[in-house]
């Protein structure tokens, strides 16, 4: 078996007493097999680090940990800049919040160069190098000039958006070009892939050379999709062991009989909240029967602080939702709870149980993990409802959520009177259908059938 590369802007290494959670333990499981390494930024800002030749290395259970850190400069150009504020909102198709500067594409540029001139001196012959994400589009490029032959595959975890979208931004086409210097290019549905394909196509004078296989400037490059899963019966483990515990009755019982929607994200301008909290307004005011009757909880962990979008989206939401509650609160009820603070992973699968309505409604989203998860919390037997924004890639896979247009509040505050509403068999239906998708398949499928897919691509004559 070749020996597996991963690359990812950041590195968990694992540290005495901690333990990584959700994709990082698939990935590493990965690496355990193969004996592997994982590249990439520590996390950590060091002035001069630009001065660094060679990256730190830690070993663990026979996979090599090796990361470097990041000037003060570059982490504001190439991470907080170029990546979350230009190419974040761009690929989740809101171009009106991109910001753009071209020093910070310089940065992302000088950042990704490094990052291939530390690893090249790491590659051997017969390795496999799976680079993930957008912080990393050149960096396949960066790799082939420096004499890197060996297969390099690349996964994108958010969505890929249109060619108009795309060619809002200087030199798309350069992003295209140097993505197809890898052997695979893999995204969460077939709707990213297309869009990918239909970019190459329009922007960047490539082809499409039979089914999943596009050519350009003489590459041929295969493309994929390969939606990322969850541990649905570990989750579903914790999620029942959790609400047995005295913090998970406390909680119930501070609901005063009200039932329980849930929504829980990072507090991103993707993830559709403010959106989210005016339709639950709206569902108050068209069902005031429900007033008193229901209360929302919204897990919004705080995120990307020092991204401007970021900060203003944090302000705008704690003003919506203190509104909210002002008018409409009464002394023994809470309509909306709203917490930024982040939430121990086993407490938030045990509320999940708890709770009759999961509401996931980003306005764009790769895959989206909580609706996954929200699905594995319930009891099979009496389970809640999950409401999904199609414009989640989850919604691909999972049809029997109810399925609503995130952006049109009265559709989303129909949907929660519905859910609201559902009787116990088509609730359990919709459930089991559901369970039967995400339980059926593994974190470590998902990985397996990447890697295979990139071994393929390679035999089948690409490169
Ligand atoms: C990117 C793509 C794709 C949330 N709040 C808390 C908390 N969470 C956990 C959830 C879930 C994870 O964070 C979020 O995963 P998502 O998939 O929803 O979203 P992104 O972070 O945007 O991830 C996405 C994913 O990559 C994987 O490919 O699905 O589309 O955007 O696991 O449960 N966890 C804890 N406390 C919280 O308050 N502990």
């Amino acid at each position: 078996m070749s020996r597996l590369i991963v690359v990812s802007n950041r590195v968990p290494v694992p540290t005495a007493g901690e333990k990584a959670g959700g994709l990082a333990v698939v990935l590493h499981d990965l690496l355990a097999r193969r004996g592997g390494l994982w590249f990439g930024w520590s996390g950590d800002i060091a002035d001069n680090a630009e001065h660094d030749t060679a990256p730190a290395i830690v070993e663990e259970g026979g996979v090599q940990y090796a990361t470097i850190n990041l000037t003060p400069d570059e982490y504001q150009g190439y991470y907080a800049n170029f990546s979350n504020a230009t190419l974040w909102p761009l690929i989740h198709s809101l171009p009106e919040q991109i910001s753009f500067d071209r020093h910070s594409l310089h940065v992302y540029r000088t950042v990704n160069a490094r990052f291939a001139t530390t690893l090249k001196d790491m590659i051997r012959p017969g390795d496999v190098v799976w680079i993930h994400d957008y912080h990393l589009v050149p960096l396949a490029a960066a790799l082939r000039t420096r004499g890197v032959q060996v297969p390099i595959g690349f996964f994108l975890h958010t969505p890929f958006p249109s060619p108009d979208i795309l060619s809002t931004i200087p030199e798309a086409a350069t992003f295209l070009r140097q993505l197809m210097q890898a052997d695979l290019v893999g995204f969460q549905t077939s709707h990213d892939a297309q869009n990918f394909v239909a970019c190459v196509e329009r922007l960047a004078g490539g082809e499409t050379a039979g089914n999943n296989v596009v050519t350009c400037g003489g590459r041929t490059v295969h493309v994929g999709a390969f939606p990322v899963e969850i541990d649905a019966p570990g989750f579903a483990r914790t999620a029942a062991e959790e609400s047995d515990t005295t913090a998970i009755r406390r909680f119930s019982e501070s609901l005063l009989g009200s039932t329980l929607m849930i929504g829980a994200d990072r507090m991103d301008p993707t993830k559709g909240i403010r959106r989210r909290i005016n339709g639950y307004r709206s569902f108050l005011d068209k069902h005031p029967e429900w007033q008193e009757r229901v209360t929302f909880l919204q897990v919004a962990a705080s995120s990307r602080q020092d991204v401007e979008i970021y900060k203003s989206l944090r302000e705008e939401l704690e003003r919506l939702s203190g509104a909210l509650n002002a008018e409409l609160a009464m002394p023994a009820w809470t309509p909306l709870r709203f917490v930024t603070r982040p939430v121990a992973r086993a407490h938030l699968a045990g509320i999940m149980r708890t709770a009759r309505v999961g509401l996931v409604t980003p306005l764009r989203d790769g895959m989206n993990l909580v609706a996954k998860e929200y699905v594995a919390a319930q009891d099979g037997d009496d389970p809640g409802v999950l409401v999904l924004s199609r414009y989640a890639g989850a919604a691909a896979q999972l049809k029997d959520a109810l399925l609503v247009n995130a952006f049109d509040g009265d559709e989303v505050a129909d949907a929660i009177h519905r859910a609201l509403s559902m009787a116990r068999e088509e609730r359990r239906r919709r459930w089991e259908a559901n369970w039967h998708v995400i339980s059926s398949r593994t974190p470590l499928m998902w990985g397996e059938s990447f890697l295979d897919a990139l071994l393929q691509a390679r035999g089948s004559g690409a490169a």
